[in-house]
């Protein structure tokens, strides 16, 4: 067997034709494998749990290890078989009357294989269908039952396994990752009292107010549904039209035009869980809470030309990412917070906080930290995992309850009800990935897929059959807070939920220049692409009420002027208690510093000095951030010293912008050599116009000079990304790459 998995052909090709012994079934298949031994899975327990790290969640208490051995399945060493577990003596052809002969009905084992093919694909998600998940755990750092029962939050050290899937909201299944949109971050806590999912974005706030205008915000930034157009994308008619014409999507357009939109991985990215929640204790006592994600990695962003490069270069470039990170061991944390209100200091912000556009500056509640999240371990499975995986804003345990945010009310319903058609019916829970580790004992019973096999006769409550059980939990189980409600039935809105404006111009002024200025191009590009005039005419007419810079910057790239601003729906604005947040600039989240999990490309060309080289890929290696060495093409590169080389890319299959870096390699007949070549170019180029930090080595400073590189800011001072060293230079040259990498880009090379 071993054998036959190396052989660069099929060994027995010939016996699938007949040729020799006419009507036998082809060998491969006849028998037991050769060979005896069997080797260890790469999906067997062993290699999968060590990567859970150090304590719990042991073995046997994480639903995504211990039990789901029940489902995984190992085919190593065993014969192909039926779903029926009939072994396939051929699985070449079809049942035949002769070799030339028609085929036959009765082939149950093509059949089968071709039915069960048919039905291969499950509707994917109306919205959030391009996703990317890993396992991991919750941890808690800081145990806070005097606000909370609920179970992950009540020791510390305490660790609550997690199954985390990251999304683009508008693409279909297939579409690109760096698109620009707005990115799920949906985290499924398996607690000991049930599963708990926050359902939440990297973006605090909403477009709209109200889950009864939620089918027609995904209705206009889907593709426009006469020709399917664009895919993955908020730059048409159909999206600006209608948040043009609800200026409540105004604070969220600012996020969704920052940089917020095109993160530089899932790794490097906040999450929010948007909504007001409650915290209920033990005591029945509550208080208002929002959740917040923080990256250990820092937030950070790609630019738009960049991230447009990405999409062909690498339509997967963040579930790559994601995912060589957690096979190298770099897992992704988070860092979760708090900012916990009462009913009596929510009643006096300005704002309301059942108000999904509007966010509570964390100048006026702090955020405070209880937990981390760590993504440790990859998928097994694409399709059991990643796509089956059902979150439900309705899922909460006792300790957390919802607020009466009119939005959260509605996705209340909807995540249940949409699984039911995604996933074939009322039994999606059931579903591995689904499952609690919880026990689960109800009166529910059958409906499609069912899974359990229920015993005896009872599945009514009460009983006296069963002896009364499954019996009702009392206080032990989840109780709804007890809000009061004297009210009128009406449809309407607060009078608060009428001021659209003061938080979007918070978030602009918060922003540095650079940001500033790529949310006025991202306003420019998206609304450029808008065919009808009036809709960008009544945009800028809403971002004059935000910003006069704003609206002038756009208006200007548009080639319009700024017309009278929208009337507000609200006469008298509100004193907001906080005018400046720098926590809103991604610059407020740096990170931890330093470079790892960071790719830096390696030039290389015949003829290419390679000690230096070596230095720097040691010293990647050193920092935790990994190199490459991109030649002109793949394959061996003879360097100057005689020191041969592997290019394992090459400047066609991997740019620039698939890097945070490049070096640029000494020895004069390797320079000539990128110097001839078409891609070298704009490899360079973009790497510099993107704000990459660019080290160059020797003879290679003239490539900086063809690529049109300056190596002075638009100041006048010398580009702190870009240095030139000597061939001998190999301590600084490193040390200056890891310094210089570990600003991540250098924005103040932008040209306004
Ligand atoms: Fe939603 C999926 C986040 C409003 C209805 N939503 C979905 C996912 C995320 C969010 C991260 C993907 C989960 C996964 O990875 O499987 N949605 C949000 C946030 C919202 C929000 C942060 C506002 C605060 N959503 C929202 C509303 C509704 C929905 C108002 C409907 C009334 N969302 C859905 C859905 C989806 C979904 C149709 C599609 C697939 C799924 O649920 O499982 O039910």
């Amino acid at each position: 067997q071993a054998l036959a998995a190396s052989m660069p052909y099929p060994v027995n090709k010939r016996l699938e034709h007949g040729l020799e012994h006419g009507h036998h079934p082809s060998p491969g298949a006849t028998a037991e494998p050769a060979s005896a031994e069997v080797t260890a899975s790469t999906l067997s327990e062993g290699r999968a749990s060590r990567k859970l790290g150090e304590g719990l969640p042991s073995i046997g208490h994480n639903p995504a290890v211990g039990p789901l051995d029940r489902v995984r399945t190992d085919a190593s060493a065993q014969a192909l078989t039926t779903n029926q577990g009939v072994r396939v003596g051929d699985n070449q052809n079809s049942l035949k009357a002769g070799l030339r002969g028609p085929a036959l009905l009765e082939d149950f084992i093509l059949r089968e294989k071709i039915t069960h093919f048919d039905h291969e694909r499950i509707p994917e998600r109306i919205v959030h269908a391009r996703g990317s998940a890993a396992h991991g755990y919750f941890e808690c750092t800081r145990a806070v039952p005097e606000l909370t029962r609920a179970a992950p939050f009540q020791t510390e050290g305490q660790r609550t396994p997690v199954f985390v899937r990251f999304s683009t909201v508008a693409g279909e299944r297939g579409s690109v990752d760096t698109a620009r949109d707005v990115r799920g971050f949906a985290v499924k806590f398996y607690s000991d009292d049930g599963n708990w999912d926050l359902v939440g974005n990297n973006i605090p706030v909403f477009f709209i107010q109200d889950a009864m205008k939620f089918p027609d915000l995904v209705h206009a930034v889907k593709p426009e549904p006469h020709h399917g157009m664009p895919q993955a994308a908020s730059a048409h008619d159909t999206f600006w039209d209608f948040v043009s014409l609800m200026p409540e999507s105004t604070h969220m357009l600012m996020w969704v035009m920052s940089d917020r939109a095109i993160p530089r991985s899932y790794r490097m990215m906040q999450g929010f869980g948007v909504h007001t929640f409650r915290l209920v204790n033990a005591e029945g006592e509550s208080r208002f809470v929002k959740f917040h994600w923080r990256p250990l990695l820092g937030t950070h962003s790609l630019v738009w030309d960049e991230a447009v490069k990405i999409s062909g270069a690498d339509p997967d470039f963040h579930r790559r990412d994601l995912w060589e990170a957690i096979e190298a061991g770099e897992y992704p944390q988070w860092e979760l917070g708090l900012q916990v209100f009462t009913e009596e200091d929510a009643d006096g912000f300005s704002f309301d906080i059942l108000d999904a556009t509007k966010l509570v500056p964390e100048e006026l509640v702090p955020v405070v930290p209880v937990g981390r999240l760590v993504l440790n371990r990859n998928p097994d499975n694409f399709f059991a995992e990643t796509e089956q995986v059902a979150f439900c804003a309705a899922h909460v345990i006792p300790g957390i309850d919802f607020s009466n945010d009119p939005l959260l009310a509605g996705r209340i319903h909807s995540y249940v009800d949409t699984q039911i058609s995604r996933l074939g019916g009322p039994n999606f829970h059931e579903i591995p990935i689904n499952a609690p580790i919880a026990q689960v004992h109800n009166n529910q019973r059958d409906g499609m897929h069912r899974q359990a096999i229920h015993r005896g006769r009872v599945a009514y409550e009460p009983n006296s059959l069963g002896g009364g059980c499954p019996f009702q939990a009392g206080a032990q189980g989840f109780v709804s807070f007890p809000q009061p409600v004297y009210e009128d039935k009406v449809r309407g809105k607060p009078q608060k939920f009428a001021e659209h404006y003061l938080q979007a111009t918070l978030f602009y002024n918060s922003q540095t220049e650079v940001e500033r200025r790529h949310i006025a191009g991202a306003f420019r590009f998206e609304l450029s692409k808008v065919t009808v005039p009036a809709i960008r005419q009544r945009m800028l007419a809403s971002l004059a009420n935000v910003s006069a810079e704003l609206a002038e910057e756009v208006a200007r790239g548009l080639g319009m002027d700024v017309p009278a601003a929208m009337p507000r729906a609200l006469d008298e604005v509100p004193d907001p208690e906080v005018t400046e947040s720098p926590a809103l600039s991604l610059t407020a989240h740096p990170g931890e510093g330093g470079i790892r999990s960071r790719k830096v490309a390696i030039l290389v060309a015949n003829g290419v000095e390679s000690g230096l080289l070596g230095s720097v890929a040691q010293t990647m290696l050193d920092q935790g951030a990994t190199s490459r060495y991109v030649g002109l093409r793949v394959g061996p590169i003879a360097t100057a010293n005689g020191e041969p080389i592997d290019a394992d890319a090459s400047m066609e299959n991997s740019p620039s912008v698939l890097f945070d870096a490049v070096v640029l390699p000494g020895g004069e007949a390797a320079v000539q050599a990128l110097a001839a070549d078409p891609h070298t170019v704009p490899f360079i180029r973009d790497a510099w116009l993107h704000g990459k930090t660019i080290l160059s080595i020797g003879a290679s400073s003239t490539l900086l000079g063809m690529a049109g590189v300056m190596a002075t800011l638009p100041t006048g001072e010398p580009d702190p990304g870009i240095a030139q060293v000597g061939p001998d230079d190999a301590a600084h040259a490193c040390s200056w790459l890891v310094n210089a990498m570990a600003q991540h880009r250098h924005v103040e090379r932008e040209r306004a």
